[in-house]
């Protein structure tokens, strides 16, 4: 598998050992990666004490995605400790919880307005930030997190699935301005994964046995299988691909009737 030494990575959006993002965290580092972990200010105890788990240690911070200063503050520590960037992780997704349960038609301007700008323009704003670091470096790829919500109808994802369309379709406007610059932008599409942001979301343990019971693998997946396929976009393996959306569902999303 791909090799990550010499290589620095920013993982944006680690909540809990479950997190995907820390899958990935935990794929890259094992490969050699130095990195930075982010994550929201109420998740800091426990992702400190995570960390201290991964080889070399990574430096852990705050951001908020919805705070410009934040970002800028995260952006100016990884110059300052690297110089350079060669890859991004981008993991936070959130719609406030009366969004993921009302009827669609009720979906508020308010739920609207924090569903994009947490799950979708966070993308380009991070990116944005990446870019003068990963032309340093030659260039350098992004992976983000999506869900076939984005395509197709599931019960509750309500507005999440306008959100996560919107995160796809900025992957591949991302693609086509950042490739010039040798930099990739890509989506991994995870099948249903019981994390804490899955966690207290009605009915989803019966997504999860639609999921084994139709999935041509006939299981789900877990963190880690997602978090191997995102070092592979991340890595030099992964050299001619980018505007992609690449699902680790068990084959699910290819099933008709
Ligand atoms: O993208 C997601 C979940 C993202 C998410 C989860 C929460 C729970 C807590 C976004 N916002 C919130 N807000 C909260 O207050 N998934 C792909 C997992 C997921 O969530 C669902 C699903 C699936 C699958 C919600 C309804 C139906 C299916």
């Amino acid at each position: 598998m791909a090799d990550f030494t010499g290589k620095v990575g920013l993982v944006v959006g680690v909540a809990s050992k479950r997190s995907i993002a820390w899958a990935i965290a935990q794929a890259t580092a094992a490969r050699g990666a130095r990195l930075v972990i982010t994550h929201q200010s109420r998740f800091e105890e426990h992702v400190h004490d995570l960390s201290q788990g991964l080889e070399p240690a990574p430096l852990v911070l705050p951001c908020d995605v919805t705070s410009d200063a934040e970002m800028d503050a995260v952006f100016a520590r990884v110059e300052q400790e690297y110089g350079g960037l060669d890859f991004l992780v981008h993991g936070p997704a959130f719609a406030p919880r009366e969004e993921l349960a009302a009827p669609f038609s009720n979906t508020s301007r308010e739920g609207f307005r924090i569903a994009l700008d947490v799950s979708a323009y966070s993308l380009i704003a991070l990116s944005r930030r990446a870019l003068p670091l990963m032309e340093s470096r030659g260039g350098g790829s992004i992976v983000t997190l999506t869900y076939l919500g984005s395509d197709r109808v599931f019960a509750n994802y309500n507005v999440m699935g306008v959100a996560k369309a919107a995160l796809e379709a900025s992957v591949r406007y991302l693609a086509a301005d950042l490739g010039p610059r040798n930099i990739r932008v890509n989506a991994v599409s995870a099948g249903p994964i019981k994390t804490l942001a899955a966690s207290g979301i009605a009915g989803f343990s019966s997504i999860l046995d639609v999921y084994r019971q139709r999935a041509p693998l006939r299981r789900t997946v877990d963190t880690s299988e997602v978090g191997d396929t995102a070092a592979f976009l991340l890595s030099d393996a992964a050299r001619g691909i980018t505007g992609e959306v690449l699902f680790v569902d068990g084959g699910y999303h290819v099933t008709g009737m």
